[in-house]
């Protein structure tokens, strides 16, 4: 039997388990990349475990994400962040080189190989057939040790593409598309594979761009074939050796198949607030725009700031609209200021951003009031922007431009400019004189703002505690763990983080959670989806959170839960979420003996009277009196959570 590009790769990998669908697997990995806001916890994590250098062929630490620098604590990060690279073996790339997946892509990922990141955008790497995935800081600082990567092995879905674009439309049209088709948590458990002969029309941007959205689908990564595009693609980066062929077998298997016409598609947009919201944006009429922002690890290369350029020149930004645009990485902008492009985006009336998430991970340019954000980016959950009452709509750049120089969501089909045939350039301009190369024996810096990560103790036999929250479905990451650009900074102080956990759906939550030295949270399909912050489970761990009890969870968000010590439990019956009201008391009796045995897992629910709390509640519902758990769990998750973590789990092996 043949085998997909996916498998190909993680056959060549696979240090433990086997290809079967749903099986626990153990895949070896060749590279890791971190970022700043999730870094500083790696590589304390890293610290702990007391080897004196990665064991991986490649590890470059990145700075992105916090480069707003309101006070000294995003600066010190960046310092610890410079230092611990340094001696631990670690590339360094500078804030201002540009955003991670972007400059990982031109400069450092490889078809064929394995990269772990610890960003949920990890997987823009399947843009040059790379089995690129995103997971909690802790899993790369094991990943940095030398460990495999444990995950269960996903079904291999097959979008097979035919036709290629027309004019205005691009590669964020199509992620739209399949988003629209699967929902943002249609992916989850699976690989989504590109195929057919739609793929060879791409360019390696326009494939990043839908690798990197396929995160907005919950899947485990998504990859495409390594052509003679990637090999031109990579041999303008200098880097023709990297290079190898990958293809899927004409008889491989997949678990599923969906065809896409290029042809037949047209703009697209993602409404407010999920990236599944997908209209017509021809159909959306009369929304007048106030911002539009072009950037992001989604929409950011060289070729999307080409398309920008040339739909901006000449022409001006509407008056009423606040025009951004943030280059991927220090490539582009020194491209396109080389050859015209950034002044022609400038002349127009474009803000010029840093190269970096930016607006992305609400890092400025918070919208006003009740404003219409229309951005190339791939999140547009409510608030993210730092603004609660905003409306963000993602679209491709195409779209972003034409919108600027309307000042309502336009079609750029409708505004009569001929289009931008993109030329992949034969030769990318190659500096990378801001990617530091490791000096071991450095001295670390730590500024006061980094502590320790905190530990729990191992699992006790019997758990009890309030439920002190129940959610609907669908819970971000941004929703149990908010970013921005307050919060952010304290992404290396986990004590002073915890404070802002739900912050958003209910400010009095890590208050009531530390007065009641912990409990439980109820949540409802797809808790968790979203980033691979491992913030969203460690604050949580540190006010007590013992188990998140949900209908479904997120990939990378269970996979934090349980480095955590934090059970990810689902329900026997789905019917029983409705019964459970918020403020109920859970008593959950012999939890790890049950685990041990892999037996289902039985709470006792007591509801005071009167005591049964507001938001989501289902009121006038008599509660089950005892309610049947499960889980889905490998043995050594088990393992894992009984010992109470991952740090704790390392340190006895
Ligand atoms: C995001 O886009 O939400 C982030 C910020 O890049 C996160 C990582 C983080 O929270 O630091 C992600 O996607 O994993
Ligand atoms: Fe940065 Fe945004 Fe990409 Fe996350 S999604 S890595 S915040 S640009």
């Amino acid at each position: 039997m043949g085998l997909t590009v996916a498998e190909k790769i993680i056959s060549r990998h696979l240090a433990g388990g086997e290809l079967k669908r749903g099986s626990p697997l153990a895949v070896r990995i060749d590279q890791t990349l971190t970022q700043d806001a999730t870094g500083t916890m790696a590589y304390l994590q890293f610290e702990a475990m007391g080897l004196p250098r990665v064991r991986t062929e490649l590890s470059v630490s990145y700075v992105d994400h916090n480069t707003l620098q309101n006070d000294f604590m995003n600066m010190d990060d960046h310092r610890y962040l410079q230092t611990v690279a340094a001696r631990y073996g670690v590339k360094f790339s500078r804030a201002g080189n540009g955003i991670c997946h972007q400059v990982h892509l031109e400069r450092f990922g490889k078809p064929g190989t394995t990269l772990l990141g610890s960003d949920s955008h990890t997987p823009t790497g399947g843009g040059i057939g790379q089995i690129a995935i995103g997971a909690g800081g802790l899993d790369v600082a094991c990943a940095m040790a030398g460990q495999p990567f444990h995950l269960t092995m996903p079904g291999i879905v097959k979008v097979h593409l035919t036709g290629s674009l027309n004019a205005f439309v691009s590669a964020k049209d199509i992620i739209l598309e399949v988003l629209r088709r699967l929902t943002v948590k249609g992916g989850a458990g699976k690989i989504i594979e590109y195929a057919g002969p739609g793929v060879s029309t791409l360019s390696i941007p326009e494939r990043a761009t839908i690798a990197n959205m396929g995160a907005e689908l919950g899947a485990t990564t998504s990859v495409f074939p390594s052509d003679t595009v990637t090999r031109a693609f990579l041999q303008a980066q200098d880097r023709a050796a990297d290079w190898q062929e990958i293809s899927a077998d004409p008889d491989a298997v997949y678990a599923e198949e969906m065809t896409i016409d290029l042809a037949a598609l047209e703009p697209l947009a993602a409404c407010p607030h999920m990236p599944d919201i997908v209209k017509k944006v021809a159909e959306i009429k009369d929304l007048r725009v106030d911002q539009v922002l072009i950037g992001s690890c989604t929409n950011s290369s060289y070729k999307d700031l080409l398309t920008v350029a040339h739909l901006l020149q000449g022409r001006k930004v509407h008056p009423a609209v606040s025009l951004g645009v943030a280059p991927g990485s220090r490539q582009v902008l020194a491209m396109i200021a080389r050859n015209g492009a950034l002044a022609a985006i400038a002349a127009a009336g474009a803000r010029i951003l840093e190269s970096a998430c930016g607006f992305c991970i609400g890092m400025g340019q918070a919208p006003g009031s009740g404003g219409v954000s229309v951005r190339t980016n791939n999140r547009n959950f409510k608030g993210r922007s730092g603004t609660k009452d905003a409306g963000i709509y993602l679209v491709s750049p195409e779209t972003a431009a034409a919108t600027a120089l309307t000042g309502y969501l336009t079609d750029p089909r409708a505004l009569n400019i001929p289009p931008f045939k993109f030329a992949p350039p034969e030769q990318y301009l190659i500096d990378d004189s801001m990617v530091l190369e490791p000096a071991p024996g450095t001295e670390i810096i730590r500024g006061p703002n980094i502590k320790p990560c905190p530990r729990r103790g191992p699992l006790t036999a019997d758990l009890a505690g309030e439920v002190l929250l129940k959610t609907g479905d669908n819970i971000t990451t941004d929703d149990i763990m908010p970013a921005g650009s307050k919060v952010l900074p304290l992404r290396s102080n986990v004590p002073a983080i915890a404070n802002f956990v739900f912050a958003g759906l209910d400010p009095s939550f890590a208050g009531r959670a530390l007065e009641k030295k912990g409990g439980f949270i109820i949540g409802g399909e797809n808790y968790g989806q979203g980033s691979s912050r491992e913030h969203a489970a460690l604050a949580p761990m540190y006010l007590g959170i013992r188990a998140v009890i949900a209908k479904s969870f997120a990939r990378i968000h269970k996979a934090n839960l349980i480095n955590f010590g934090i059970l990810p439990l689902t329900f026997v019956n789905p019917a029983d979420y409705a019964g459970i009201p918020q403020g109920a008391e859970l008593k959950i009796a012999n939890i790890t003996a049950a685990l041990k045995a892999k037996k289902n897992i039985f709470a006792d629910i007591a509801v005071s009277s009167g005591g049964a709390a507001p938001s989501g509640a289902a009121q006038g519902q008599t509660p089950a009196a005892r309610l049947e758990l499960t889980y889905d769990l490998s043995d050594r998750d088990r393992e894992i959570l009984i010992v109470g973590g991952m740090l704790n789990y390392v340190s006895q092996i």
